[in-house]
């Protein structure tokens, strides 16, 4: 099966890439795996200054998933365009690299992506409208707020000719609608979802598992949410979509791409095999081969679901 896709102007050669958060600014992973063998990767989230992130545990596990609060940790735009942007351009040819942003107001996102927007070693902007960890925003996060959302898109739009992808929260009443919002606003694409708001709470202490209290779930309960929201998504919106949350097998990246995602995110997988990303790759060329697959193009929205726009 012919893995490559042209998107956002350029070749994916296969349609996985490692999530945000998850494989730190890509160096941190390199000694894992070949970065270069991936579709790509995003960034961990980059803030105007410089975050130590949130009181340890930051990061739980549960039966059926994970909870993370690392609360942005990050060294902060000048030393992103300093120091791990050069190290992506110099090591990555073929993989593609969306450099995820975060803030609290639509002219921190805008700050951001001045400072970077004329350094080598990325593609795009995965803008982070979906942290569920931020507590000094306070409120919602950007993503769950309609009339806040579209100013952060619209402001970074004006000032940027590079790839823009919105990246969505889970708990959005219709995900459906968000993306046509994000995509409205200028968004080049949508990557769905983040991770959902959660507590784990220790029953004999009565005290939560992780540092901040409340974190963010990740992992295989995760999945079939992520699929709905590529599926909601594909019939309201035109943009390309990143399906995120639970992959951990190729069959569950099918599943994305027949919701209709075209690039398929991973991360707690990572966790517990720093390769899994890269079997996933392997896994679809084998699912392509064993069904007759010519290219994978001819997964993407190929659930057997009504298609039109209700
Ligand atoms: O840093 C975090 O705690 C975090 C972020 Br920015 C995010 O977008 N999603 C998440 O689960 N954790």
């Amino acid at each position: 099966m012919r893995l490559a896709q042209n998107l956002y102007g350029t070749e994916f050669q296969n349609p996985v890439m490692l999530a945000a958060g998850t494989c730190g600014f890509g160096e941190e992973f390199s000694e894992s795996l070949d970065l270069d063998r991936l579709g790509g990767l995003v960034t961990k989230s980059v803030t105007v200054a410089p975050r130590p992130g949130n009181p340890a545990p930051r990061v739980t596990d549960f039966p059926s998933g994970m909870l993370n609060s690392i609360g942005l940790a990050n060294p902060g735009v000048e030393a992103v365009r300093a120091t791990k942007l050069p190290w992506l351009a110099a090591n990555l040819k073929r993989a593609q690299v969306f450099v995820s942003v975060a803030g609290h107001t639509a002219e921190e996102y805008v700050k951001i992506v001045q400072d970077l927007d004329d350094a080598d070693g990325f593609l795009g902007y995965e803008l982070n409208l979906s942290c569920p960890n931020d507590q000094q925003r306070g409120g919602l996060p950007f993503a769950l707020d309609l009339e806040a959302m579209p100013k952060v898109i619209e402001a970074c739009r004006a000032i940027t000719q590079r790839p823009l992808v919105a990246k969505l929260a889970p708990n959005a009443p219709d995900i459906g609608v968000s993306a046509a919002c994000a995509a409205n606003a200028g968004a080049d694409g949508v990557t769905l979802v983040n991770t959902l708001p959660a507590l784990v709470i220790d029953p004999v202490s009565g005290e939560a598992a992780l540092g901040a209290g409340p974190g963010g779930m990740s992992g295989p309960a995760l999945l079939p949410v992520g699929v709905h929201a590529a599926y909601r998504a594909r019939r309201s919106t035109q943009v390309p979509i990143g399906g995120v949350g639970g992959v951990v097998s190729a069959e569950d990246a099918i599943q994305y791409l027949r919701a209709g995602a075209s690039l398929v995110q991973m991360g707690t997988a990572s966790f517990a095999d720093p390769r899994a990303s890269l079997r996933v790759v392997d896994g679809l060329t084998r699912f392509g081969r064993r069904h007759g697959i010519a290219d994978v193009s001819e997964l993407i929205a190929s659930a057997k679901l009504p298609w039109a726009t209700q």
